[in-house]
């Protein structure tokens, strides 16, 4: 038999001695062979550490759940689709809500006029919840809900709308997402400070300890940290990582480990280095098996790390976006391989708009397909046993156990979270990531490589936000109306109480929901207390600079910069604005840092900001053009309107530029506004700065090929 000399020999010789090692992202140097020197023993599925899946029988005994995550407009119309997706083979329920419901605002708020129904369905009281879940039975279906910020009136709206149904409160099976470390980390939508905010996890979990044994009090969420850039290793260890805090919060809160951390689950997102993703699933949970023991968990159920993923949203394209099922086939491979327990496959038209009927139905049916024509469900971990998985699962091991005693050494995640340590991480690898792909490094078909000349036409969903919001207003009203005013009010006096000294904050909000409070009511009643939070951006430097350091075409960029410097006497200035409840600030972040790296004097706005405030801090630093970031559709609302404050302050020379995911069939709209450059996903960094520069008036030469 041959030895391993012998095929490096061969090998060498057939690629003439040239270096085959692939250094990843995570910072591994990834062999081209790997063979049984490389590989441990994982043990058995169903068996601690749960390294090969958490069911001895895995999907032979029951496939995954195809959770398909969805919500638009009003609860009519999601309710809707949820029950023609039912019917076309989808098995669990996944509710997104609008940006205004998951800020704690109503939908008659000022702040919210762009966002109402836009980026998931708008809940403002019970009434909006029962109609979201009507001809729905909550005791059979399971529902998960993405709600981090306003999670104490959502989950008291869904009892309330349970117990109206005639359901049991212990009979409610489902996932509340409730895991508001990554929203300060990555996600952005937490309303309070983070102290009372971690309160509300730990009440949360207690609440549904005691109440209700079917539901899953927390999604750990490593998703959005993956979307935001994070590398394997990081997603890996600042999930568990929060996971582990909120153990521990749950325990000094006076809780017995046992009794709630079966009803732990995770969330993760899976993107397209195959295999990777394959083992991290595996790493997780090998990972959480070994944090719990460390804990002093008994049951092996509260070692066992059961799992939701998504496929990655940041690897779709708006163009070619065909190509876009390719890559979320292949994702979602990825997850089922790797053992997840639920999954969301997503929407050909990721890059552009919220799904179609069609899109949606490609997308489940990705899932279909793998489940019921391939075969793939019929075998426990068939990868299980591969040189390569089982290598790289146990590197991914390795190194995110190391970055978790890190976050140990400054005290854990919470305060880990309030150095910025993290969420600093995450975007020095999301810049880096940017630049190999700009460059070409990091291929992406139809985006840096075989680009088409000319983009097909693709129809993508719509909704009239101004017509959404009059219809909530409406039911709002009526509800106010028809209401008991002494009861409401007295609920939401006792929910206040409760914040400020000690109390059940979700049993408190159940009865404020049956009252008809509404959500911005609920919502404030706790703010009273815990006060609204705030932060500034401060984008990392230096990276993006670094990854260009000898390419032509960054250098013409710089010169630009330089000649337009010296002509005005002063670096030009950009502010980076995002506006609305948009809270999606990987792109601003990117665009933030690179301008900054290439010269330009770059302010980073405050994330939600109206129009007339980021008018405000234009003019306050005396900007020469705004790129306004707007990945949650507000933009045919918000962006207008900006121009339309820097008009009537007599600045219509500041360009405004936008970014982000803006249909094409919106381009003509915003330019007759006013708008005069649009950079979708997929963009090229050193080109827009061209752009800009042209913008600015420098007679910027054509960038080298
Ligand atoms: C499973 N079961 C089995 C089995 N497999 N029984 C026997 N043999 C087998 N082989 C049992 C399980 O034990 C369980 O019961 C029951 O069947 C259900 O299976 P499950 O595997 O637990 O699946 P599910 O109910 O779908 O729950 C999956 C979950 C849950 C635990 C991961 O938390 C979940 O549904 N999460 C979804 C989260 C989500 O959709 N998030 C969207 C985020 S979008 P028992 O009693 O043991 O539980 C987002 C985007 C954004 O965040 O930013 O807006
Ligand atoms: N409907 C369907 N999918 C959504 N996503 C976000 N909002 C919705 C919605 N309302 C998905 C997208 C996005 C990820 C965070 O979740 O895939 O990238």
């Amino acid at each position: 038999m041959a030895k391993i000399e012998d095929w490096q020999a061969a090998a060498a010789k057939e690629v003439k001695g040239r270096d085959l090692t692939w250094n990843t992202p995570e910072g591994f140097a990834i062999k081209p062979l790997y063979t049984a020197e490389d590989a441990g023993d994982p043990g058995l599925p169903g068996f601690a550490p749960f390294t090969r899946g958490v069911r001895a029988s895995m999907y032979a005994g029951r496939p995954w759940t195809i959770r398909q995550y969805a919500g638009f407009s009003t609860a009519e119309e999601s309710n809707a689709f949820y029950r023609r997706n039912l019917a076309a083979g989808q098995k669990g329920l996944s509710v997104a809500f609008d940006l205004a419901t998951h800020r704690g605002y109503d939908s008659d708020h000022p702040r919210v006029v762009g966002d109402v129904g836009k980026a998931g369905v708008a809940i403002d009281s019970v009434e909006d919840m029962k109609i979201l879940f009507d001809g729905i039975p909550l005791d059979q279906m399971s529902v998960s809900m993405t709600m981090n910020g306003a999670v104490i009136p959502i989950l008291a709206f869904f009892i309330v709308a349970g117990q109206e149904q005639g359901v049991a409160t212990e009979l409610l099976d489902g996932t509340i997402q409730n895991d508001i470390l990554k929203e300060f980390m990555v996600r952005n939508t937490y309303i309070y400070p983070p102290e009372p905010s971690m309160r509300i996890v730990s009440d949360i979990i207690a609440y549904t300890s005691a109440n209700m044994p079917k539901f899953n009090s927390i999604s750990i969420s490593g998703y959005h940290m993956h979307e935001a850039g994070a590398t394997a290793v990081q997603e890996l260890a600042f999930t568990i990582a929060d996971g582990k805090e909120y153990v521990k919060r749950a325990v000094e809160s006076g809780l017995d480990i046992d009794a709630f951390a079966g009803r732990l689950s995770f969330f993760f997102g899976i993107g397209m280095n195959f295999f990777m993703e394959v083992s991290k699933l595996r790493a997780a949970r090998t990972l959480w098996h070994r944090v719990m023991d460390g804990l002093g968990a008994k049951s092996e159920r509260s070692k066992m790390l059961r799992t939701h993923c998504q496929t990655s949203g940041v690897s779709l394209q708006e163009q070619d976006p065909y190509n876009n099922v390719i890559r979320t086939t292949v994702e979602a491979m990825a997850a089922v391989l790797g053992g997840t327990q639920s999954l969301h496959t997503n929407a050909l038209d990721e890059a552009i708009a919220l799904p179609t009927d069609f899109s949606a139905r490609i997308a489940r049916n990705t899932q279909i397909v793998l489940t019921e024509e391939t075969g793939i469900t019929k075998v426990v971990d068939p990868l299980g046993g591969s040189y390569y998985i089982e290598a790289l699962t146990q590197q991914l091991v390795d190194d995110a156990w190391k970055l978790i005693e890190e976050v140990d050494g400054i005290g854990g995640m919470t305060k880990a979270v309030a150095t910025g340590m993290p969420k600093q991480r995450i975007e020095e690898a999301a810049a880096a990531r940017q630049a190999r792909v700009d460059k070409g490094e990091d291929v992406i078909v139809g985006v840096n490589k075989y680009r088409l000349a000319e983009e097909a036409h693709l129809d993508t969903l719509d909704i009239d936000n101004h017509a959404v919001r009059e219809s909530q207003i409406a039911r709002l009203q009526k509800m106010r109306a028809n209401r008991d005013e002494a009861k409401c009010r007295a609920a939401l006096d006792a929910l206040t109480e409760g914040a400020k000294s000690g109390g059940n904050l979700l049993e408190l909000a159940v009865e404020a929901a049956r009252h008809r409070a509404s959500l911005g009511e609920i919502s404030d009643a706790m703010e009273v207390a815990f006060g609204r939070y705030g932060t500034q951006p401060v984008p990392v430097t230096g990276i993006y600079g670094k990854a260009y350091a000898d390419d032509s075409r960054y250098a013409q960029v710089i010169e630009g910069v330089e000649a337009v410097t010296r002509r005005l006497g002063r670096a030009p200035r950009l502010l980076v604005a995002k506006m609305g409840q948009d809270g999606h600030d990987r792109g601003a972040n990117v665009i933030a840092s690179a301008f900054t790296d290439m010269g330009f004097d770059v302010t980073s706005g405050p994330l939600f900001q109206t129009p007339e405030e980021a008018c405000k801090l234009a003019l306050d630093n005396d900007v020469d053009a705004v790129g306004a970031s707007s990945l949650a559709a507000g933009h045919k609302t918000l962006i207008p309107e900006l121009i339309g404050h820097l008009k009537a302050a007599g600045r219509p020379d500041i360009k405004v530029v936008a970014g982000g995911v803006i249909p094409p069939q919106d381009y003509d709209y915003l330019k007759k506004a006013g708008v005069q450059g649009i950079y979708g996903p997929g963009s090229n960094v050193v080109e827009c700065a061209a752009d800009m520069l042209v913008l600015l008036g420098h007679n910027m030469p054509p960038l080298d090929a």
